[in-house]
């Protein structure tokens, strides 16, 4: 199945830690990187004050189950040096899990699709870079960034992967 990895990094060498993310998720079995968005820096979204961010989407083939998927996300994270100290601060590496095949799931641990996906310009513009369908969950990712307002929040960086 078809799936869409968010990707964001605002510590350390942060194209670095994406361009590892994506070899590393692409070396995992039963996973393979399709598409890449362009890079984009984006102002920070939410309650904490912190650096810009670098973000990106990734479209994935797979066949892993969701937990799994997860799991080996959380590797890949740790690998990359993140630790889990402030809920929404910073972070080496993260990778969420936007939308995977057709599955809807919410458990402790794992919402698909991710949970206010529609509400965060910094993940619904590089999501418009490798979508395939013409509706996200109902409306054109067009209409959702509008909805955000927020647009202005995100900028196509200089850099390349
Ligand atoms: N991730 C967060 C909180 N805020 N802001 C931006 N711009 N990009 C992110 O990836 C991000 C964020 C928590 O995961
Ligand atoms: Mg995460
Ligand atoms: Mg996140």
């Amino acid at each position: 199945m078809i799936g869409y990895l968010a990707l964001g990094s605002n510590q350390g060498d942060s194209l670095a830690n994406l361009i590892g993310a994506r070899n590393a998720l692409n070396q995992l079995p039963q996973v393979q990187v399709l598409a890449s968005s362009r890079l984009y820096e984006t102002d920070p979204y939410g309650p904490v004050a912190q650096d810009d961010f670098l973000n990106a989407v990734l479209r994935i083939e797979t066949d892993l189950a969701p937990e799994v998927l997860l799991t080996q996300i959380h590797q890949i994270e740790a690998d990359f040096g993140r630790v889990r100290k402030v809920h929404w601060g910073p972070r080496t590496l993260d990778i969420d899990i936007l939308l995977l095949g057709d599955i809807t799931m919410a458990t402790p641990t794992l919402t698909i699709p991710h949970v206010e996906m529609t509400k965060r310009a910094f993940v619904l513009v590089p999501l418009e870079d490798v979508y395939q369908d013409a509706s996200l969950l109902g409306k054109s990712i067009e209409a959702w960034i509008e909805e955000t307002g927020d647009r202005q929040s995100v900028r196509l960086s200089e850099k390349v992967w």
